[in-house]
This record gives C-alpha cells, structure tokens and sequence, in this order.
C-alpha cells in the first residue's frame, strides 16, 4: 500500500476486514471454498448450489442445489437436510484432507455435513449442468462421489432410482418433513427390488401407492407416456442392478420428478412463457390408486356408487359382503369354485387390461416364454397367475405370483394394463385357456367401467472468484502492491477489498477522459475503464464534496458486503491523497432510465425484458432486505440506479444513501431524509421513517414506471391531474390497466403477467407501510398465480397531495438531472 491518508485511516478504524467473496464460482477445491454469499454454478449456468434458507422466516440454512436459469427457488437437492446451520452461525463448503467434502460450522468448527469420501489425490467438486454435483479425483481423473447417489425428493433427468446389488448402492426419493424443513419426512419413494421390481411409495412402512412391475414399456398399470415427444425412459433389469431413468428428449427442457411433503408423486416441466412449473402428473391421483383398497381379487372401479368390484363377478364374490354393504372392501373376493389342483384339473384365464398384482411373493425369468411359464406355474399348486415380464412384440419372459393376487386394477383404456393368466378351477374354464377382457368380455366390472368415464391415469414413473475472476491479488504490477483494503464497520464482519493505486485506474480511463466518462452519478463523475483486460466503470469521487466522502464510506461498508447477481460489483477501490475512487464492473447497457424513459432505446425492451428485469431487481431487493447477512435499506431505489448487463439483467446500484441493520431492525427514523422525491414513500418523505417497506414503495413505483415507460415525477395527462401512481390506479379501478403499458412496445403475448405486475406495483405503493408486501411476496406474487390481495388507495397519487410536506429545506443536491438524489432534506 502507498500512501496511507487520513481517509484511509479512517476507513481501517471503521472497518477491519475479511476476504472479499465472489458471487459464482465454478469448482471448490483445496484452495477454493463456498460460503454463504457464494454459489457454486454450472459450466452452462443452469444449476447453481450454495446456501439457503427454505423460507424467509426459517432460521436454519441449508446447502442445496437449484435451477439458476429460473427465478423461481426450486431446489433439486440437498446436502445437510437433518443438520441445518442456525441463522447466526456462519457455514462454509470445503474440501478437508484427504478429499472430503465438508459444510463445516465456522462458529463451532462442527462438521454439519460430509461426503465421507477419501482420496490421496487432488480433490474438486464441481456442478454439472445435469444438476450432478461430483467430487473428482484430479490425478486420476475418477469421480469419487456425486450428489446424484444420494437423491432427496427430487429425481432429475439422468438420475439413477434402484439399486446395484454389487455396489449396494440405492437410489430412492424421500420426501422433505414440510415445505420449509428439508429433514428426511414420512413418505418415500422406491424400486422394490425384493422380488420384480416395483415402484412403492410408503408412508413410514405402510405402502400407500404401488406402481405395477415394469413390462418393458411402462410400470404395469400406468399409462404410458410413449406418444410423450417429452421423455424417454430406460430401465435395466439384471443380476447386478435394477436400474430405471429417464431422459429429455430436448434438453432445453427443464423437468423434475418429485415426492412432496405430503406424499405426492409429481412430475413437472417448467413453462417459461407461463413462469411456472406446470404438473403433467400427480400421484397417487384418485382413490383407486390406494394400495390394495379393495383386497385380494378386487378391482377397483371408481363409480361412485360401489367403489370396488371382484375381478370376475362369475368367478369371484366379495369375501365379506356384509363389509362391502358398508363400503369396507379390504376383505377383497374369493374364488366361488375352490381351485383343485392335486388333481390337475385347474386352468388359467387370461385378463386383460389388467395392473399386474403386488409382486412381493413371485417369482420371474426373463428368458422363458409364456408357454414355459404356464407350464412352471401349473407345477406349483400355489402359484395363482403368470404373466410375461416385457410385453414388447409378442411377449417375453415369465413372472409367477404365489398365495393371493392383491392391487390388483382393470383398466377400460386398455392404456395403463396387460395380460395376466390366473389359475381358476376347471368348472371355471371351457375347453380352452379361457380369455376374459375387460373390453371385450361383457364380465360386469366391463359394464360398470363402460358406463363412466374413468380418468386416464398418467403415470410412468417418471419419471468465481469474482468477476470472474477478479483474481485476488492478482495485480501487483497493475495495481501497485496487490494490497487490499480491510473494511469492516463496527462490530460487522471484516472484508477485503482489493485496493488499487490511483495511476493504475488513472492508466485504465485514459487519465479519466472525457472520452471515457459515462456520466455523472451520486457522488462524482464516472468513467469506463480496462483494467487487467476487463472493462470496468470507475467512480470517483468529488474532491470538494464532504458528503461525498459519506457516501463513499457507505458504499464500500455496504456493497463490499454484499455479493448477488442483482447487485452491482464493487470490484476494488484507491484511496490516495484526495482522489478516492469506486471500481465496479461494466455495465454494458448503463442504466435502466436510459431506456424505459427513452423513445428509441425503450422499443428495445419488450415486455418479457422487462419483466425479467422487475422479477431481478424484485430478488436483488429481497436479498438486501432479508438474505444478506446485514439488512439494507437501499433508500434510493430508482430507475437511474439499475444498471443493465450485456444481457439486461437488472443490477441495483448506488448504495451511497444505504443503511444496514441487524438483528430484528428493519427501519428506523431519521432527521436526515435522503433519496429521491418521486420515489419515497409518504412515511419516509414526511417523517424519517425508513423501513424495508419504504424501499417496497419505491420498488412499486419503479415497477409502474417500467410497464409504462413513464416517469412519475412530471407524469401528464390530459385527463387528470395525477401522477403515474394515480393514473395506474385509477385506469386499475376502471379495469383498463392495459392502458398503462408503454405503447412503444408491443403488445404483450402474456397480458396476465402485465397486470400482475402492474397490481404488485400498486399494493406496493400502498399508504400504509403495514399493507404493503415485503420482497419475499412481491417475489412470490410475482413468479406465481396466485391471488393477489385487492391493493388499497395508493399514497402521492397526485402531484399535490403530499400534506404538510415542505421541501424547502433542501440542503443540496448532488445530480444536476431532473430526476436528482436529494442527499439530505430535513425531516419535520
Ligand atoms: O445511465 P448511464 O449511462 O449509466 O449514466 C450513469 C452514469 O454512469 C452515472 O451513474 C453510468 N454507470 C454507473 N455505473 C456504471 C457501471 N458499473 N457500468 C456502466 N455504466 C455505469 C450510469
């Protein structure tokens, strides 16, 4: 470091220090490790893991993996699911000798979680675009652990669900306790690989759902999903393994299986002109999906009136008919000719359409053929049905079952069954090995199942380091030094902030051009820069401006802190003499007011842009408010200070006027009101209270403003006297919101989505703070269609209702536009 000025030393008594972390990083190693403001993303950036809080009101935090390429939070997998870490407890993923992955509390040391992997080689883990988060040995070029051999409650493309017999590896889902705790909960979701492989979903260890053996399309019962251009499916059934998956047809698609909370099997594919997930299949979905509700021989038949049928009323009577005068049907059906097979007599018919029964007591060969397998069965007095085991083509192999046929259903769609061939006394055959269809068979469950419309049942089991990379230190030639600035404020946690010597940023902006300046912003002029090959923006600050220095302290405390995708860089500074400077990352597209308010450039960003980019500054908002490790209050949240990246994502910027929390606090009251008028809320403006709520204000007035490529500030209409807030409201009460949108764009393909937004924007700029979402809702409401509260007569709707509000009092301004930051007013 040169030269140590009053400023700096200022800074170190206000600050001492800690690393300073990076948004995304790509591989955790010996040297590299993930901390809670990180996330370790995927070479194509569609899966990202790092540390999470299931809810916004959980204390605990968990390492998990999610899709990043969406911004609804839906996370595939979890590490430390029965050990979380408590809010105030600091987590980090690392790599321990010899080649362990750890989440270790940095408050207690206690390990929360580990691969229980060894290796004498180099170790890194790194997350696949499958969402496979693998652990290499680098020497060897060998994996040594992946987070698809152990799957939490959700299946993804690619991954395995069985087991290998050899490696006594199983693959099984289990469901989290509730929405908001990962633990291991009541149901799972498993290949049973006792006998024929079968799918069970049990609830503790009561079996709950069955999904038939698999007959080399589909599990027996299910309807198939062949004709789906979606998946595809592999199942491998052999001595060493049991093995199924499933696959996308089309990659681009993102689709997970999963076993909820309360036992459900769903299959979703995410829609992205809807934002959501879209269920393509729910199970169990029906009563007659209950396992075995209606016992041995019954079929279930989902007509109202009798909900269980026998399999062949001429051949079967319910077992207790007094029980299934009062719909008790697990007694199940008995044969009506009792089986006489020491003396050879009995046969088998066949029934088609059928869910083939639990294959607990069976027994099957993949080779033989149907003929074999009568033959095997009919040897055996207590083998009661056979069947083929694939029934691609004309069939193959054999499965028995031994002692009663139970979950057994027969289907009218001929869709989700097959044929089955089960032993019958000879008075009970004719001539022949007698066929008895569903379909074709006139036997009553036929008539009963033809006169209602069953529901088909869709099943198939479906189914850096910063700035990447500001590499630390990496400067000394460029830089001066590779020193960094140790930043900490009060009794907060300590950061590194790489310093840089003024001639190195004086080198990078062609001695701060004009040619290089980008404009003017809160406190100082800004100017593009390359440094170390990459474009930056560098603020510097006003020589003569005491309040600029404020901020700057405010600026490097805050954002040097806070690392999210929707939050501006701050990638290092210089403090020499007078001259203190900000160094961030280039926004290629500068900010969000050069756009939306410009006639030419706003035609640029249609409606999914724009959405897209209230959705980011929505989450960049939510993590100052609820996930950083301070609580911020931007308090200067506006169109000017969102910078857009090369692919317009939205960055909140300016954290010069920011205030952080801790604990519980989520406002305060101040006598120094700062920001900017058209964006403050009426507590704020009027009293000096700030809050969370009064940042949520002025998100929904940037929100009205981007759907309608209107300022607030010196909104006209010719109808009325309103701002852009009144006349939102107004055209909402009128219900002629689509009015509002910006005629420079056209029309939206997805209206709902517009006046969602833009009725997230009103209950934003509610009057009351109390009524007014916090970002956690606002980011719900808005990824979600769900019911939005009525919002209620929004506050500063006109342009002269602000009571008793003099602002006469300015002290100064620091912008020279007309959309200016008021650095200080007082309060009254
Ligand atoms: O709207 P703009 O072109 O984008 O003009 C303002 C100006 O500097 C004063 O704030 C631009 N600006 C600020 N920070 C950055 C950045 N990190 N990357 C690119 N432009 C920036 C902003």
């Amino acid at each position: 470091m040169k030269e140590v000025t009053t400023i700096y030393v200022l800074l170190l008594i206000l600050l001492p220090i800690q690393q300073i972390y990076p948004t995304e990083i790509n591989v955790i190693s010996d040297s590299q490790f993930l901390t809670e403001e990180d996330t370790l993303v995927s070479p194509a950036k569609t899966f990202e893991l790092g540390f999470f809080r299931p809810s916004d009101t959980e204390t605990t935090i968990y390492v998990g993996i999610w899709y990043k390429k969406i911004f609804v939070k839906t996370v595939v997998w979890v590490a430390n699911r029965d050990r979380p870490l408590i809010s105030a407890e600091a987590g980090v993923l690392r790599i321990v000798n010899p080649g362990n992955l750890v989440i270790m509390n940095n408050v207690t040391n206690d390990l929360m979680w580990s691969s229980n992997t060894t290796s004498s080689g180099n170790v890194a883990a790194k997350l696949l675009d499958t969402g496979n988060l693998v652990l290499m040995d680098q020497q060897k070029e060998m994996m040594i652990w992946q987070s698809f051999d152990y799957p939490t409650d959700t299946l993804l493309p690619g991954m395995s669900f069985g087991r290998n017999f050899l490696t006594k590896k199983e693959w099984h889902l289990s469901s989290w306790k509730n929405s908001q705790d990962p633990a291991v909960g009541e149901f799972t979701y498993s290949i049973d690989t006792l006998s024929y492989p079968q799918n069970e979903l049990r609830q503790g260890d009561v079996v709950k759902y069955r999904a038939g053996p698999w007959n080399g399309i589909r599990f027996s019962g299910a309807s198939e999903f062949k004709q789906n251009p979606i998946f595809t499916y592999s199942m491998v059934i052999n001595e060493t393994e049991v093995v199924y998956s499933y696959n996308l047809v089309n990659s681009s698609v993102l689709s997970r299986l999963t076993l909820n909370y309360s036992g459900q099997i769903e299959r979703t594919v995410w829609v992205d002109n809807g934002k959501k997930w879209q269920s393509i299949l729910s199970l169990p979905k029906e009563t007659c999906d209950t396992y075995n509700i209606c016992g041995a021989y019954g079929s279930c038949t989902l007509v109202s009136f009798q909900t269980c049928m026998c399999l062949d009323d001429s051949k079967f009577m319910p077992k207790n008919p007094k029980g299934w005068e009062t719909a008790d049907w697990s007694g199940g059906c008995v044969r009506k000719t009792p089986l006489d097979c020491e003396n050879g007599s009995d046969g088998f018919v066949r029934y088609s359409d059928v869910k083939l029964p639990d294959t607990q007591n069976s027994w099957f060969n993949l080779s033989m053929t149907l003929k074999e397998c009568e033959a095997k069965c009919r040897k055996n007095c207590t083998c009661m049905a056979y069947a083929n085991t694939d029934i691609r083509g004309e069939g193959s192999g054999c499965l028995l079952w031994f002692n009663e046929l139970n979950d057994i259903r027969v289907y009218f769609d001929g869709k989700g069954g097959q044929d089955i061939f089960i032993r019958m006394a000879s008075s009970d055959l004719g001539n022949f090995t007698q066929t008895v269809s569903t379909n074709k068979g006139g036997t009553n469950i036929k008539t009963i199942l033809l006169a209602v419309i069953l529901p088909v049942l869709l099943i198939g089991f479906s189914s850096t380091w910063f700035f990447c990379v500001w590499r630390k230190k990496r400067h000394a030639k460029a830089t001066g030094e590779g020193e960094s600035l140790q930043v900490q404020e009060s009794n907060s946690e300590a950061m590194e902030l790489p310093l840089f010597s003024f001639s190195a940023v004086a080198k990078a902006t062609a001695s701060f051009s004009s040619d290089n300046k980008l404009g003017e912003g809160g406190f100082g002029p800004v100017y593009k820069g390359i440094l170390e090959g990459g474009e930056i923006a560098v603020k510097r600050l006003s020589i003569t401006s005491s309040q600029g220095l404020h901020e700057f302290k405010n600026e490097v405390i805050c954002i040097s802190k806070l690392q999210h995708r929707n939050l501006v860089k701050l990638l290092g500074c210089s403090i020499e003499g007078d001259e203190k400077l900000l160094i961030y990352e280039y926004m290629p597209n500068k900010s969000l007011d050069s756009f939306i308010f410009d006639k030419v450039r706003s035609t640029l960003l249609d409606w999914t842009k724009r959405f897209n980019i209230i959705a980011g500054i929505a989450r960049g908002l939510l993590y100052l408010h609820q996930d950083s490790r301070l609580r911020i209050i931007h308090r200067d949240l506006k169109a000017s200070n969102i910078l857009l990246d090369h692919d317009m994502n939205p960055k909140i910027s300016d954290f010069g006027l920011a205030r952080s929390f801790g604990g519980n606090e989520t406002g305060a009251n101040t006598e120094r009101v700062v920001g900017t008028y058209s964006y403050m809320s009426p507590e704020y403006a009027l009293d000096g209270i700030f809050s969370t709520k009064s940042d949520v204000f002025s998100f929904g007035v940037l929100v009205l403003e981007i759907v309608s490529g209107k300022r607030n500030r010196g909104f006209i209409h010719p109808e009325h006297d309103n701002n852009l807030i009144g006349h939102a409201w107004r055209m909402h009460n009128e219900g002629r919101s689509m009015e509002l949108v910006d005629t420079n764009i056209e029309k939206p393909s997805n209206p709902s989505e517009v006046l969602r937004s833009i009725e997230v924007g009103l209950l934003c700029v509610q009057q009351n703070p109390e009524d007014r979402p916090n970002m956690s809702s606002v980011v719900q409401l808005l990824g979600n269609e769900v019911a939005l509260p009525k919002p209620k007569q929004p506050a500063f709707f006109t342009q002269r209702n602000i009571p008793g509000a003099d602002f006469s009092s300015i002290l100064y301004t620091t912008r020279s536009t007309n959309e200016f930051t008021v650095t200080e007013i007082v309060a009254r």
